[in-house]
């Protein structure tokens, strides 16, 4: 029989705690906090800070961030990892991000693993000379548009210039070949490699082909990457609107859709934490204004679509908004509620990289789960406190700003909330500020919110809170369903998807009312249900 224990979540913490050593528990102390237990104004969170050596954490590396997440997903450039065959080998396709050729003469490279295999001769005598065989072996089997080379841990450590052979072969070959300086342990996170790819995508691709396309309200998306067809069913609602993609960064992208890029005029952010450099350097490079949007969740959806059409102020595009969303929303809002009434009142832990453990509270939100538990593998403070984001320049909405200011790297990070004063007087400046909504804020009180969360920790906050499921990703997978709790994957979504927009909300409800009603969990038995001393169940007030 389970005992119900009714835990105060500070003292939760503070068993989460107790094993540590006191250092440790010092460090560990500074991100993990319950929402709003101290007082009314969003507390600090001590992100995107190393992780302390010892722990299994459950983030990755800067190669991952750059190669993996921002580059996966383009189709025609051929990427080379400069590295043991390992990293290119484990970031092969493992993303589930999806791309289609429109025409047969169309390229596809992802299907290819390319990798210099740098071996023990290699990290004697430098692998220079091998990156550049393997760059014109690339270029006369494919003749690619363009190749991009990423560093792995070992080219930063033997000191192999990576910009230098670039720039070499680029003059020989005459296609564009550019480098990234995305060594593994660059960084605390994948961040850092987000942030790297983000810069050389801007100074070496984007605004280098004078291209229009035809279409009146052109946007591009950043930060939407396609994974398990989310991007597609986004373009079919777009499509349906009469929205015009320029560019999407970086699902089913190409190096064309980079480079006209700075046709647009609107840049809509998915992933805040991932592109934002990217928005803030178009912004003052080509007055290219960016909104957030969110299309996980059937209302998030039609909300952001919302929004798009209020920028552009036009009767037509709000009338064509209006008019999807009402097509689609009926459909949606039949499995919502018959869901619902098998999921309601459901508690979820989510944990997982720079966006999705926010977005995704929304779809929970809308079949009655509550989320319990959440945190970020690597974001930054503006991403659980949420921010108020100033542009260089002041903007002028209605005509944008064409002369082509000299932008330097992206180095901005966190820009904290601004008080009322202070955004009045920004306003009357002539700043188009924008509110960044973050996780915490958007969460209940008395939720327990952890960075960058360890295999301990989660195993722990399970015992402990019992949640009907956690998501998180493929190293977390199968020691969490040992334990007798169905785990989500929310980086690939393990075999299903899409789950952006109005059909995919409809697959999530689906998958998720499958995986909280099946009773095959119940026949797992955890440590702790053999010893009932353990057993404790959180009890929200
Ligand atoms: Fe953005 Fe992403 Fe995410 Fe991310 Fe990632 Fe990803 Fe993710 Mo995995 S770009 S921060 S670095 S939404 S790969 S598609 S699922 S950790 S929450
Ligand atoms: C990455 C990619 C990843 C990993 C997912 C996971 C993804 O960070 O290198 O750990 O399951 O989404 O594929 O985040």
């Amino acid at each position: 029989k389970k005992k119900v224990v009714q835990m105060d979540p500070a003292d939760l913490v503070q068993d989460l705690l107790k094993k540590y050593p006191t250092k440790v528990a010092r460090k560990r102390a500074k991100q993990i906090m319950v929402k709003e237990a101290e007082g009314a104004s969003t507390p600090e969170m001590g992100a995107n800070v190393r992780t302390i050596p010892g722990i299994i954490t459950m983030r990755g590396c800067t190669y991952a961030g750059c190669k993996g997440v921002i580059l996966g997903p383009t189709r025609d450039i051929v990427n080379i990892t400069h590295g043991p065959i390992g990293c290119g080998f484990y970031s092969w396709l493992t993303r589930r991000n999806q791309t289609h050729t429109e025409t047969d003469a169309d390229e596809n490279f992802m299907p290819y693993a390319f990798s210099t295999d740098m071996n023990e001769n290699d990290i004697v005598f430098g692998g220079e000379k091998k990156l550049k065989q393997a760059i014109k072996e690339a270029y006369e089997l494919f003749h690619p548009k363009a190749i991009a080379i990423f560093s792995t841990c070992p080219v930063g450590l033997i000191g192999d210039d990576v910009h230098a052979v670039a720039r070499e072969m680029k003059e020989e070959l005459g296609i564009n070949v550019f480098g990234f300086s995305c060594e593994g342990y660059k960084g605390v996170s994948q961040s850092a490699g987000h942030h790297i790819a983000n810069n050389q995508i801007f100074k070496h691709v984007v605004g280098t082909k004078e291209e229009i396309k035809v279409g009146e309200f052109k946007i591009n998306l950043l930060g939407e990457y396609n994974i398990g067809g989310d991007g597609f069913e986004i373009d079919r609602i777009m499509d349906k609107c009469g929205i015009t993609v320029v560019s999407t960064f970086s699902g089913n992208s190409t190096y064309d859709q980079f480079a006209t890029s700075h046709t647009a005029d609107l840049n809509t952010v998915m992933c805040h934490r991932s592109i934002n450099y990217v928005a803030e350097m178009m912004e003052s490079k080509y007055g290219i204004p960016w909104i957030k949007v969110n299309f996980i969740g059937a209302e998030a959806t039609a909300k952001s679509l919302r929004k798009i059409a209020q920028y552009f102020d036009s009767p037509k595009l709000t009338e064509r908004v209006e008019a999807v969303i009402a097509e689609e929303m009926p459909e949606v809002r039949q499995v919502m509620d018959d869901v619902r009434s098998r999921t309601e009142g459901k508690t979820a832990m989510l944990f997982v990289g720079g966006s999705r453990a926010h977005h995704y509270q929304e779809l929970f939100n809308e079949i009655g789960m509550r989320t319990i538990s959440a945190g970020y593998e690597f974001a930054h403070r503006d991403d659980y406190e949420g921010r108020h984001v100033i542009p260089d320049i002041k903007i002028d909405a209605d005509s944008r700003n064409i002369e082509e200011l000299e932008v330097e790297p992206c180095t901005k990070d966190y820009n904290p909330r601004k008080t009322d004063e202070e955004l009045k007087k920004l306003d009357e400046e002539g700043f188009k500020f924008k509110e960044y909504a973050g996780m915490i804020p958007d969460m209940e009180n008395k939720s327990l919110v952890i960075d960058d969360l360890n295999q301990y920790e989660a195993e722990k906050l399970i015992e402990i809170m019992k949640p009907d499921i956690f998501c998180a990703g493929i190293k977390e997978k199968y020691s969490v369903q040992k334990l007798g709790i169905p785990l989500k994957q929310l980086h690939n979504y393990d075999i299903g998807g899409p789950y952006a927009g109005f059909k995919g909300a409809v697959n999530f409800y689906h998958d998720i009312d499958r995986m909280v009603n099946s009773k095959v969990w119940s026949y797992l038995k955890a440590p702790w249900q053999e010893k009932p001393e353990l057993s404790a169940t959180y009890v929200w007030e």
